[in-house]
């Protein structure tokens, strides 16, 4: 029972007749196939009926008003990070991390430009260096947090890149992006999920595709040659702790409760490379990897450098395992890996097939002393509908599993599927939704941790169709709120959201704890002291230009409505650095600073420091503004460069 259940002291249905119900539910949704309604008329009058007399979770936050989870959303293909607030659903942050950004001159400031490059591999460097030296895309689908014994504890958000198989760091103090790394042999990163005990740890990072290392084209045509990575990264430092080898593919990863075990999905065991032969065997796999041996084994030098990383092979010889992990055949194509809050169960969702594969962690001990066979870890396997991708939970014992094409959620047990994989004549399905439409990720509040809460469900749909007003072809995706506080799911909310949020965090707010105003010695601009430094100036009150060379350093401070230099002079052809300090210490104070026609911008936060490097090359007057809005003498925040002309 929810708090607010409590609360209300209302009654609360009684579990056998709740069964009942949603027995029928249940089988009439398998029955009917693909595209049924079920459960849009009890959905529907439950609305009409309103909150109060159902006693659910209020999911309005009035003006002023806090939300009370925060949601770390990812934004798939736009490669920004996204911060919302839950119940309202409101949009609250962006975070630029893999994408470039106009108003905080991410990925043109020289702070954001040196997290966007230092990772990167040599090879990547040199592609890079006539491309603007970094990426201007990114793929984000999946934001962890970190964890201390086995629930967030609000340091670090680890995110990966797909288009350009790249992990990034986002601080949660300031929220900002700190590191990004490039994983080398990797060709793709998709799955990413953080160690949960006793702490982050380990990053898990799953190869999606295959290809040969090295890539560099001598064995490109012969597919034989292509080999799939997995990744942990060490979350502390960014740089990688190991890699070893898989058979197959990898989708998507999660941990144990236990800091032994991490496990990826494989949807293409047969190691195809057309979709005919991804998806021509009845089975795949997922694989599990065995931490402490692996750890043993690159401690005692096993490990072959490759790429400058250390890495093993977990691949099968001869039909025989490694001793680093193994193959469990689980139904066609698996995609989602969720491990339950009881720290016991994990869910293995099966896309091509109904049916969703439940796991029990702790026979993972026998199989890795071949006690077991690999399918004696499966404890359940119940079919739910079609298309299930990835499985939530409330830590009552019940699962949430997205249905795509079936466009719904099944709510299950857990307990009863277990029982009917003993053959008992029971019926794990206790309810299905409608959600509009195509579900890929849900979430439920905490629900990845040992604290899941049992509130709020996330149901991250791919197609929005007619749930807004149309915009044309391209539609937004729509993310839909669930109550699930109650013995009955109940949909309350839609917020369309513009491309792609793939997965979701939904942290309670009490773990996040960020600054208003950043400190003066913060690392972001530590290159900015050492240069300040080194020209013998001190960036919190120099107004001044130094020329060495033809590269010229412009130091100035801001403090609303004014820039401390009003304008300053270089020559054309001169490489022009600006550092801007914001003294302001204000709350919400921030600047910026633009250069009309150049193509300059930053953000510059209270107390931070900011710099920008260009070629000044056009001569003329440009003047540069201030565009955070920040006094009502805002318009008047302005100055001028003045480049001369060569002779
Ligand atoms: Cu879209 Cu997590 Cu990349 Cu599933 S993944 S839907
Ligand atoms: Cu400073 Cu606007």
């Amino acid at each position: 029972m929810s708090e607010d259940n409590k609360k209300s002291g209302l009654p609360v249905p009684g579990r056998r007749a709740l069964l009942g119900g949603a027995a029928i539910a249940g089988a009439a949704g398998l029955a009917a196939g693909t595209f049924g309604r079920h459960d849009g008329g009890l959905v529907s009058s439950a609305h009409a009926q309103g909150r109060a007399a159902r006693g659910g979770n209020d999911h309005h936050v009035g003006p002023g008003d806090l939300d009370e989870y925060y949601v770390f959303f990812s934004s798939g293909q736009s490669g920004e990070l996204r911060i919302m607030g839950l119940p309202s659903m409101r949009e609250i942050m962006r975070v630029p991390v893999f994408n470039r950004c106009s108003a905080t001159g991410w990925g043109q400031t020289n702070e954001s430009l040196k997290i966007l490059t230092d990772g990167l591999t040599p090879e990547t460097r040199k592609y890079l260096a006539n491309r603007g030296g970094t990426y201007f895309n990114g793929d984000l689908h999946h934001p962890h947090m970190s964890f201390t014994d086995g629930t967030y504890d609000g340091r670090y958000l680890f995110m990966n890149d797909k288009a350009n198989t790249r992990v990034a760091r986002v601080r949660c103090d300031v929220m900002k992006c700190d590191k990004i790394i490039e994983l080398p042999n990797q060709h793709t990163v998709h799955g990413l999920r953080v160690q949960k005990y006793p702490r982050t740890g380990y990053v898990f990072c799953n190869g999606e595709d295959s290809v040969p290392i090295p890539n560099d084209g001598k064995t490109a045509a012969d597919i034989k040659t292509y080999q799939c990575v997995f990744t942990a990264l060490d979350g502390d430092t960014m740089t990688v702790a190991w890699q070893i080898l898989v058979d197959g593919n990898l989708d998507n990863v999660d941990a144990d409760y236990q800091g032994k075990y991490a496990f990826s999905t494989c949807y293409n065991s047969e190691e195809g490379v057309t979709l005919g032969e991804m998806t021509s065997a009845e089975q795949d796999w997922i694989v599990i990897f065995n931490l402490k041996r692996i750890e043993e084994a690159v401690k005692a030098g096993k490990a072959q450098t490759i790429g400058g990383v250390p890495v093993l092979d977990g691949r099968k010889k001869d039909g025989k395992d490694s001793p680093f992990t193994r193959y469990v055949p689980v139904p066609n194509s698996p995609h989602g890996i969720n491990t339950a809050p009881d720290g016991i169960h994990v869910v293995v969702n099966g896309k091509l097939s109904p049916t969703v594969t439940v796991f029990d962690v702790r026979r993972f001990d026998d199989l890795f002393d071949d006690r077991i066979k690999p399918r004696d870890t499966v404890v359940a396997e119940p079919e739910l509908g079609l298309g299930p991708l990835h499985t939530a939970f409330d830590g009552r014992g019940n699962a949430y599993t997205t249905l795509f094409i079936d466009s719904q959620i099944c709510k299950w047990s857990i307990a009863k599927a277990l029982e009917k994989f003993q053959g008992k004549d029971v019926d794990p399905i206790i309810q299905k939704l409608d959600v509009h439409y195509q579900p890929g990720h849900n979430h439920s509040s905490m629900g990845q941790t040992r604290n899941a809460d049992g509130k709020w469900l996330l149901s991250l749909n791919k197609f929005s169709k007619d749930r807004f007003l149309n915009v044309g072809p391209l539609k937004p995706e729509c993310d839909q709120l669930i109550d699930i506080s109650g013995d009955r799911m109940r949909l309350v909310h839609d917020s369309p959201t513009f491309a792609e949020p793939h997965d979701a965090t939904i942290i309670h707010r009490s773990v996040v704890n960020p600054v208003n105003v950043w400190s003066r010695d913060d690392p972001m601009w530590a290159d900015a002291r050492k240069q300040a430094a080194a020209d013998g100036v001190d960036l919190d009150s120099a107004s001044e230009v130094i020329r060495d060379g033809n590269k010229v350093r412009v130091y100035m401070f801001s403090v609303a409505p004014t820039f401390s230099m009003t304008d300053f002079t270089v020559k054309q052809g001169d490489e022009v650095t600006v550092y801007v300090t914001n003294r302001d210490m204000v709350e919400d104070l921030t600047h910026g600073f633009t250069i009309v026609n150049y193509g300059i911008a930053m953000e510059v936060g209270p107390q931070a420091t900011a710099s920008v490097t260009f070629k000044a090359d056009r001569p003329g007057v440009y003047w540069y503004y201030c565009q955070w809005f920040c006094h009502a003498l805002h318009m008047e925040m302005k100055g001028r460069m003045i480049v001369e002309p060569r002779a």
